[in-house]
């Protein structure tokens, strides 16, 4: 069992004034609507409706944020989340590029965006998630070079893998390894950007996915009162 699966809905905001002012990391899920971004966190935390996922992408104009720690699997719902006890957040961001939004909205969401994953110190690393049959859009290299700067990592998703054969998820793979690769640091060195193949649909790339996010994250860590000699087994997955 992930620690990811305790997620549990904390708050939905609009501005950035009112981002949560807990000094926990957290990790933000970016990328087109309907790029796979709701089903997958919903997977990843193993809970059918956290995210909003549609067929009706767009729909999710806020940054919704999701605590981890601070409740337990199996807590109801309306019980309330402990926020002293809280590990990290999950941050799902509005998906870019929807086309039926208007032209000052779309710019009010591409702002506030770009503005977030800039500015917001308690971001530890950044989720893209990708449509592997068509990845790396216009909107996805903008997304990569305003977080580019901030020198944090990225770990990139092709999303929906299941509907490419191996030969063509092979390629992709290496494809955006190669596009991953030519971003580099003022000395030459390259970025902290990594890449999987992944199908919520099959489950594939699932147990990656988790310990990729659980690891930029620090969840790893052993508890702050754990005994020392305790260490060194992890948990089963
Ligand atoms: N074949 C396939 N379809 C998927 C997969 N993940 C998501 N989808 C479908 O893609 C559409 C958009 O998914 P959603 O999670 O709402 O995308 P979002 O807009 O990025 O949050 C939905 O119809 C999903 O069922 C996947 O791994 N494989
Ligand atoms: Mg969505």
């Amino acid at each position: 069992m992930s620690l990811l699966w305790q997620a549990r809905f904390f708050t939905t905001i609009d501005h950035l004034r009112d981002l949560p002012s807990f000094d926990v990391p957290e990790i933000a899920f970016a990328g087109r609507s309907n790029a796979g971004k709701s089903t997958a966190i919903n997977l990843l935390c193993n809970q059918k409706k956290l995210a909003f996922a549609s067929k009706t992408p767009g729909r999710t104009q806020h940054i919704n944020y999701f605590s981890l720690g601070g409740s337990h699997v199996g807590q109801h719902r309306k019980d309330a989340t402990r926020v002293d006890e809280i590990r990290a957040f999950l941050v799902d961001l509005p998906g870019y590029g929807y086309a039926e939004v208007s032209g000052s909205a779309k710019h009010h969401w591409q702002e506030l965006l770009g503005r977030y994953v800039q500015m917001r110190d308690q971001l530890v690393a950044l989720v893209l998630i990708m449509d592997a049959r068509r990845p790396f859009t216009d909107l996805d290299v903008e997304m990569l070079e305003w977080f580019a700067p901030t020198g944090k990592p990225i770990h990139c998703l092709l999303s929906k893998a299941d509907k490419l054969n191996r030969s063509e998820s092979t390629n992709a793979l290496r494809l955006a390894r190669t596009v991953l690769s030519s971003y580099v640091d003022e000395s030459g060195a390259p970025l902290p950007f990594s890449v999987q193949l992944f199908s919520a649909l099959k489950r594939d790339g699932l147990e990656e996915a988790d310990a990729s996010i659980r690891a930029l994250l620090g969840l790893d860590a052993p508890a702050e009162d754990a005994a020392p000699e305790e260490s060194g087994d992890s948990p089963a997955e």
